[in-house]
Order: structure tokens, then sequence, then C-alpha cells
């Protein structure tokens, strides 16, 4: 009796933890005036993220990389919806396993983040086909347009996906809270094709306003098209002031200002897409685009948009941009990492971006006069030329938020002054110092809980209500000066707790005075106010900050390495939290005396997680009235090397005697591509349904005798090439035809499919007999259609011209085999042992043999390894390939059957592949299967081994 009703106890105990929502999101009705965006009459300052689902082909993981933008403050998350990649077939949709956009929506939710949703129908995005499937190449009708062919299709499309989006809106106590309709549509446009996405999607019970992503500049959609038939109701505009060239990561916003317009009077500024990240076009890592777009152009470019065009509705591209795993990118621009250069790494790890996204979140979230501001005078900047000012007030409340940068945003020196501010409490002198390439946005005149902030030089991090007084964080760089000045009906008493503060008052102002040094803590009471704890860092202490809400209010951490959400009960303290061995203090209501990390209470709530491996954190008073304790390390790991491979040749399709008696025949006179076939057949891909990956074709002809040549030519998109056999003989291979255009209308795609001339060596043909011409080519992605172009986008794959003299060739194709309906259409392709299941974790692959140096055509090298990486803890794991990558090969990469990349000297500079959680079993057996294509005799791809990007105690 004792035992059940101590088990029924602590059922309701842990119930009333667990049943604490992680973040709860307004429900209601979405309006906007020309200030901003309101839920439920609650005017909202957004800012969000743009993640894409299908580049994280592990829904398991979607709910880690939403708390991580939660935690950076950001309330909201930007999805595009990637039409190729849930339809493989027309009128086949699919919305299941790493598709399931339901649960990704609900993950949303759950995290406490709204969502922009957007459909496409085109998306760009440096996707296959910009989102298109490849289907669509076929279908007649200009796509993005409303000419009939393409408009059933995307009609089809959009009463799959609208129904889906609709019952998760925010109407629906959803987080959908804007709708995106196609993007950056610039050229060749068509007002009634937008009208009509529109009314399909009101049509589909979409209620939230609708929004398009204009693109770059005054001449695009809504400027030209601000009433009227295609208008849109709350337009935004897309910026790319840092350009895509992280080779040269210092030269300073070549693509201009970045300001976001205002496009309408009635409408808040809309930074639709904003730079947070880079292709990598010059192919020199991400790492370079990670500097290009690092924190000093996110300090500089994102707050002069917040103060010099009040913009209160941001959305950056990208927060996370993932993996182009199978065929998913658009080969033209990108490899098969998409780690953008964002704040969160493809392997899900925070850079000192995410930190300066915090920095800037936490401001916007806890401020709330910044969601409705008009351009003011602004102070100032006494003494200096080199600096300047611009300001804005909330109308309402008289709140300033000035802000104080290099006049000559190149400028790298640091310059100081004094700012001669008329502050709405009265009239201030207050140093300020700013370094080449930063920005501050400070404030005056602002109710800061139970305080009055009457100015500051210092940036304001966030500040929260805790236990009966006003916890607030303010920052500045290193070394700086710094004053704040808080009002008073009478003298407080003021104790400095820790660092070097002056205080003074009088005249009910009082003045603190300190440079920005570690973490100084100053605590302020009577005065007629509540107590004040008042803590001022530099930057990087600031960036170390984290904030959560509980229901019984906000709780502010320190020295973890993520906080994803807290529950206060009684005297503990839950914190949802990733850690290392490092010093921890916590900011709670005096009630709470112990702390707890490792649980996540949203999610347990959900019941999505195990409950086990929380750990108590002996924990210390101290005179700040938090508590610090010492969090534990993480087990170290170790990885098994990858030894005992396996290989087998393949490419049968090569020899003379292989039988295609199966394969399609390709025979087709005419086709609907803008294309006009240059030799008959078609050889299309796409026309026999051929759409992603490797493809083969043969062609049989009866010789005369006197050929001397084979001439062919493929279309491959970038990094492609095509291999040739003749009578089972290898003749060697060519680079693919491109015609990767300049994305400028005035230069029409280069006709020139590549070279391809192959000489028949003597004694080859068989006169009078059959003789076969094998052909695999790569099929690397198709075309984006950013230009509204169908010659662009419709592009043709594989063979486009083939001929051996006038002697008439048979030709028959082969491509995937049926559809792997667990990890989609753009996962496999058409290699022979793709379509054999070679590259599948059941595949026997007992009497394979050792590995040898490779032939010219494909070969397979396979093994396995067993992982049990410690629990509770997040260690993402990477394949590296250390020898040098040569153009001799290309190597397919499949893990456990799912392809997570390419690589190979011709492919792009990666050498690490990430191997995502949910793909790869953390605490089983792993198989791993390389398909090998080798153009020329080589040793092939050098060694090759795991890695950990990091190790974390995590709630992940
Ligand atoms: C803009 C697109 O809207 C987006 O889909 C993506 O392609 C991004 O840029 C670049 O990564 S296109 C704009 C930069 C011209």
């Amino acid at each position: 009796m004792r035992r059940l009703l101590s088990v029924l106890l602590a059922m309701l105990l842990t119930c009333a933890t667990l049943v604490v929502p992680g973040h709860a999101l307004t429900g209601g009705e979405v309006t906007y005036d020309k200030y901003s965006l309101t839920v439920d009459g609650r005017r909202i300052v957004l800012q969000s993220a743009e993640f894409h689902y299908f580049r994280l082909p592990s829904p398991e993981l979607w709910p880690d990389v939403f708390e991580k933008f939660r935690a950076a403050g950001f309330n909201a998350v930007s999805l595009y919806f990637s039409w190729a990649y849930h339809s493989p077939a027309p009128g086949v949709y699919d919305f299941t396993g790493v598709r399931d956009v339901d649960r990704l929506l609900r993950a949303a939710r759950q995290a406490g983040l709204y969502v922009i949703a957007r459909p496409g129908p085109y998306i760009n995005a440096e996707t296959t086909g910009g989102g298109f499937p490849a289907w669509l190449k076929t279908v007649p009708g200009r796509a993005r347009s409303s000419e009939p062919g393409y408009q059933a299709a995307y009609r089809e499309w959009l009463h799959r996906i609208n129904p889906i989006i609709a019952r998760h809106q925010v109407s629906e106590g959803g987080p959908v809270l804007l709708y995106n309709v196609e993007n950056e549509y610039q050229v060749n446009t068509d007002a009634a094709y937008m009208q009509d996405l529109q009314d399909q999607a009101r049509a589909d019970g979409i209620d939230v306003p609708i929004t398009t992503n204009d693109c770059c500049d005054a001449g695009s959609w809504s400027s030209t098209w601000a009433s009227g038939p295609g208008a849109v109701q709350l337009p935004g505009v897309d910026d790319y002031p840092q350009s895509f060239e992280c080779a040269t990561p210092d030269v300073w916003g070549p693509w201009g200002e970045g300001l976001t317009e205002k496009l309408r009077d009635d409408i808040p500024v809309f930074a639709a897409e904003y730079q947070a990240g880079a292709i990598d076009l010059g192919n020199v890592g991400y790492d370079k685009c990670r500097e290009l777009t690092g924190p000093a152009y996110m300090k500089y470019f994102y707050k002069n948009n917040l103060i010099q065009t009040g913009a209160t509705m941001f959305s950056y591209y990208m927060g996370y941009g993932g993996t182009n795993w199978g065929w998913l990118a658009q080969p033209n621009d990108v490899y098969t990492s998409y780690d953008y250069g964002a704040a969160i790494t493809e392997a899900r790890q925070l850079t000192p971006k995410y930190d300066e996204f915090k920095r800037q979140g936490y401001f916007l979230e806890s401020v709330a006069p910044l969601a409705k501001t008009d351009a003011i005078a602004s102070p100032a900047t006494s003494g200096t030329a080199a600096l300047s000012t611009t300001a804005r007030a909330n109308p309402d409340t008289g709140t300033q938020f000035v802000l104080l940068r290099h006049t000559d945003r190149a400028a790298t020196g640091t310059d100081g002054t004094t700012l001669d501010w008329a502050a709405p409490d009265g009239h201030y002198r207050l140093p300020a110092q700013v370094k080449g390439r930063d920005a501050h946005v400070l404030v005056a005149g602002y109710d800061l809980g139970g305080q009055r902030l009457a100015a500051s030089t210092s940036e304001l991090l966030t500040h929260a209500a805790i236990g009966g007084r006003d916890v607030a964080v303010l920052y500045g760089t290193a070394g700086s000066p710094g004053a704040t000045v808080l009002r008073y009906a009478s003298q407080p008493s003021v104790k400095v707790l820790e660092g070097a503060v002056r205080a003074a008052y009088s005249g009910g102002d009082l003045r603190l005075d300190y440079a920005h040094e570690g973490l100084a803590r100053v605590l302020v009471t009577g005065g007629g106010r509540r107590p004040l704890l008042l803590l001022i860092g530099t930057d990087e202490e600031a960036g170390r900050f984290w904030r959560a809400s509980t229901p019984t209010g906000p709780v502010l951490v320190r020295g973890t390495e993520l906080v994803r959400s807290a529950a206060v009960n009684g005297d503990t303290v839950r914190l949802s939290a990733d850690t290392v061995a490092a010093e921890v203090e916590v900011f709670a209501p005096p009630s709470v005396r112990r702390l707890r990390i490792g649980q996540d209470t949203a999610r347990v709530a959900a019941q999505e997680r195990d409950t086990s491996g929380e750990e108590e954190v002996r924990v210390t008073p101290t005179a700040s009235g938090s508590l610090t304790g010492v969090t534990r390390a993480p087990a170290p790991v170790r990885l098994p090397e990858l030894t005992g491979w396996r290989a087998h040749a393949e490419a049968p399709e090569a020899a003379p005697g292989f039988d295609d008696s199966r394969w399609t025949v390709a025979d087709h006179t005419t086709t609907n591509s803008p294309h006009p076939p240059r030799t008959l057949p078609v050889l299309y891909a796409d026309d026999y349904g051929y759409h992603y990956g490797n493809l083969w074709y043969r062609g049989h002809f009866t010789a005369t005798g006197s050929e001397t040549r084979v001439d062919l030519n493929a279309i491959t998109g970038l990094r492609g090439d095509y291999l040739v056999w003749l009578n089972g003989r290898y003749l060697g291979s060519a680079a693919g035809g491109v015609q990767a255009d300049s994305g400028d209308q005035a230069t029409p795609p280069n006709p020139d499919p590549g070279p391809g001339h192959f000489d028949i060596p003597a004694g080859l043909l068989k006169a009078g007999k059959d003789n076969v011409i094998s052909v695999l080519v790569a099929n690397m992605g198709h075309n984006d259609d950013w230009i509204a172009d169908d010659l662009r986008f419709k592009q043709p794959r594989g063979l486009v011209a083939a001929s051996v003299g006038a002697t008439p060739i048979a030709w028959k194709i082969q491509g995937t085999a049926g559809q792997d309906k667990v990890r989609g259409p753009l996962s496999t392709g058409g290699l022979y042992g793709e379509r054999t299941g070679w590259h599948l974790p059941t595949y026997p692959d007992k009497s394979w043999k050792a590995p040898t140096a490779l032939a010219p055509g494909v070969t397979w090298q396979r093994t396995t390894f067993r992982l049990d990486l410690p629990k509770g803890q997040d260690v993402p794991i990477g394949l590296r390939f250390s020898g040098d990558p040569s153009p001799a090969y290309r190597v397919l990469i499949f893990l456990n059957g799912w392809n997570v990349g390419q690589y190979g000297g011709d492919i792009g500079p990666q050498r690490e592949f990430s191997l995502p959680a949910g793909l790869l079993d953390e605490h089983g057996n792993n198989t791993l299967a390389l398909a090998v294509t080798a153009e020329r005799p080589t040793a092939g791809p050098g060694p090759l081994s795991l890695f950990a990007y990091g190790n974390l105690r995590s709630t992940r």
C-alpha cells in the first residue's frame, strides 16, 4: 500500500513537472498595420530563420534544430516545402516518414515557433528544379505561368500541401502565421498566375496573411503589382548584401546597403529573406561563407535594417542549412553540403553567429516598444565624424532606440564619442565607443520591468522579473566605456558585487559609469522601486546567457552550452540543457535551492523521449542571489575504425551480351521539351520517366564496317560526366554539357552540350552484326527556374545527341528501379548496384573480395561498423575522406541505404560528410556502401574514417 501510494505520488509529481508547455504560442487572428504584425491583438517583432526539413531527413532531429532556434530568441521558422520531395510522378504524393510535414509543423509548435509556410510552387533554394519535380519538365505550358499544363500540375500540388498547412494555422491553434506564394517572382511574370496561387490557397482554407518574397530591388513584383490581380497582401523583400563571394570575406556589402524597402504605406517592413550565410559558389568551403556573414556583418547590417528602416519582420536565410543528400542539389550552384555558413552548422553545432543571433534575438523579444516605432531626430556624436546615429521612437511609450555605428560601413578602426542625447527623461551626455564593422542599438526612456531605464550606452540583452526583482543584462565591446542612467524617486542603495562600476546619484538619476570587462554585477535596492540586479558584461559574456520561460516566470542561465526549456517545481529548477564540464549559474526565484539538468520537460510531456539521465548539480547560493555549480563532463567517445571493406565491380551493362530486353525502348520522335532534339530518337531521360541519378543507355546498331567514330553529347548539369563503351571496350569519358547559365535573361542558356567524340579502335567493330554502345551518364540534378524560363528549367538530362556515322541506332534506356518508399524519389538512381540493392544494409556481400585498384567503370565497396554512443549525449558523427580527391573518380556514399552525398575531385571541396542520427544507428550496426565511378584507372578514394563534430551531454 505504501509502495502504491509512493508510486502514485511520484506520478502526480511527475505530471506536475511535465505538463509544462515548452513555449506557448498565442493563437487567434493575425493582422498587421504599418508598424508590425499583430497576433490576437498583441504586436510582435517577427524574428524568423529558414529551415529546410528536406535537407535534414531525420525527423527526430527537427525538434533539436527548432529548440536551438527558439533558444536564440527566434520566435518563428520559415519553411520551404519542396514539391519535388513529395511527388515522384504526376498524381503521386507522399507525406510519410521523413516527408511527414504534419510532424514538422507539430514540432515547430512544440518548440514555440511560428511558421512562415512557403510551398512555392516554385522555391528556388538551390534544390533540384528549384523545388519543381523533374516530371514537370515533360508537362506542356510554361512553368511559373498560368498556361494550362502547368496550371493543372501546380494546382495538384497545392491541393495536397495547402490543407496540411491550413490545419496548422494560428487560427486552428497551430503555428502557421504567414503563407508565402511563389519566390522572387520578378521576370517573365504573369499576374493571373499569382492571383490563382492566392485564390487556391484561400479556397483550401488558408486564412493567414499571404506574403511573397520579392527579389532584391524595386523592379520586382510587389512594387509593380501593389494592387489589382496578383497583388499580395503583405509582401516582403529579399536582401543578400554580402554576395556569395566567400573567398573574399573582408569585402563589405558588394551587393548594397541591405536596407529592406518599405513596399507600401499600410504594411510593416518585412525582410523576407535576409542573408545569414551564403552558397559556396567559389568552392572555398563553408567556413569562409560563415566568415563572410559573421557576427560583424550581422551587427552592422541587421541592426542598420532594424533602426534605419524600422523593419519589424525578419526572416534570416539560413538558420540551419543541412544537406543536399541524394539528388537534392541543384548542381550548378551547390554540392552535397548545404551548410550555408549558417549560425547552426550542418552537424547542428552552434557557432559565434548563433551567439550574435541570441544577443539580437533576446533584445527584440524583451523590449516590446520595438514593435511600433517612427523615425526621430538622433543624438549628436560630439567630437567625431567617424560615427553617426539614426534613431526611432515608440509613439506611445516614447522609448527611443538609437543606432550608433561608423559612418563608413567598411571602416575598421575604433572610435569614441560622447553622445549628446535628448532622451525622454532628460538630456544626457554619455560616453560610447564603436569598433570598426560593429553597430550598437541603444535604449532610452524604457520601462524595464519595475525600473526606469533613462538611457544607456551599453546594449540591452534581456531583462526578467525573477523572484520579486528585476535582473537585466547589459553588454558592450570588451574594454569600451559605458554609462547607464536609471531613474529613482529617492536615492537608492547601490552595491557593486563584482567589477569596477562607479555610481553617482543626482536629481532622480542614478548614473553608473564603467568599462565593459568580464561580467560586472550591481545590486540596486530602495529608491522607491523593487530591487534590480544589473549584470554588465562584454559581448562574449552576454552571449553565454540563456533565457527560458516557465509558467512561474522566466529564468536566466549562464554557462551551459544550450538551454532548451526550464521548469520550476518547489525548491527545484529543472533545465533541459546541453552541457560540458563547466561552471553554471542560474537566476531563479529564491525558493529554488536545487538544480537538475537533463530532462526535457516539454518533450517528455509529449512522450517523445526517455526521462533517464537527469543530473543533480550541487549548487551554492551567490551574493547575486543566483545558484552556481559545476556540470559533469560528457563521457569520452571512441569511434570504431572503418575496416573490413569488401568490393565488387559492377557495370555489367557495358558488356555486349548483357540482357537489356526489359529496358525501356527509347523511340520517341517528339518531345514537349523546348530544346529540339539534335538527333532522333529523343534520348532525354525525363521523357522516359527517369528523373534522378545515374542513367544507362544501350544503343544497338548493325555496323557497315566503315564507321570510325561514336559521336555523343550528354547534358548532366555542372560537375557531371559520362562514360562510353563499345562492344564492351571502354572508349573513355567526357564532361557532361552544362548550360549552367548566368541567371541573366540576356544570356540565353549555352547551347553547347559539350564535347563527345570517341574514335573507334581498329578491329572493334563487327561488320554486318549487332554492335552495342553502352553509356553511363551522371544526371547531377535539374536546373532551377529563377527567371521563369522553360529553356533553362526544362533543359534535358542524359544523352541529347548520338550518332555513329549515318548508321541507324536502336536505343534503350535504364534508370532508377521502382520507388524507394522510405527514402523517396531522390535517393537512388540507375546504377546496377542501386537497382539490385547493393546499397542496402541487408545485401549479402560475403562473397565480395578485398578492394583493389579500380578499372574504369563502377565498383562498390562496403563495410559495417557498430556504434554505441553514450546515452544522454549528443555526438554528431561525420565521415572523412583523407586521401587526395582526384577527378579520376566520383563516389556516391550510402549510409544504411540512404544516399548521403557525393565525393570526388570534380564534385566540390567537401571531404567531410554528415551522417545524421536517425539515418545513423547510434546504438547498433551500420552499413556504409560506396559506389565508385572511375573515369580512368585509379587507386580510388583514400582512407576513410569516422569523426565526431562535438560531444555534449544533451537533451537532444
Ligand atoms: C534567393 C532565393 O529566394 C532562395 O531560394 C535562395 O536561392 C537564396 O536566394 C540563395 O541561397 S535568390 C537571391 C539571392 C537572388
